[in-house]
């Protein structure tokens, strides 16, 4: 899409996302404290469907399904929603969490493999993950200060 931003993207009047897509909705718990959290996610950008105070009421009804924006992370609304969706394009293993460390650490964070069936590892790509765990762990064992989250 030549000249539009990545807020801009133009989808004309059709809706986005075809079947091979998934569609998240993630809902503050009512009883928690009242911050919006950066949720990001890896491997995608995603659209923004709805991003409301509130409780979601399990319909679409609220979902901007028109040229909706495009976004890598969007804010979860303090006791609201995000609903997003994306295409499951691209097989791997992805992380979607708050963009605050520590909520991330805490638990604000889901991790999903896409596409599984698509996914080959060669036995030279797995050396090359054993090998950074390995540097990763001599390393961390000698650090000054120890990994206290989940490092994203
Ligand atoms: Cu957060």
């Amino acid at each position: 899409m030549g000249g539009l931003g990545n807020s801009e993207q133009s989808h004309g009047s059709s809706w986005p996302v075809s079947s091979a897509a998934a569609i998240l909705s993630i809902q503050t718990d009512s009883t928690a404290r009242s911050i919006a959290h950066p949720i990001h996610l890896h491997g995608h950008d995603f659209w923004v469907l709805a991003q409301e105070s509130g409780p979601w009421d399990g319909t679409t009804d609220s979902f901007k399904t028109i040229n909706p924006p495009r976004r890598d992370t969007a804010i979860l609304p303090a006791q609201g929603y995000l609903a997003i969706a994306l295409r499951l394009d691209n097989p791997g293993t992805w992380i979607l969490h708050c963009h605050i460390a520590w909520h991330a650490s805490q638990g604000l964070s889901l991790e999903f493999v896409e596409r599984k069936e698509s996914i080959s590892i060669q036995s030279r790509e797995m050396k090359i993950f054993q090998d950074m765990c390995e540097s990763w762990d001599e390393w961390s064992r000698n650090a000054t200060y120890p990994q206290d989250g989940s490092g994203i």
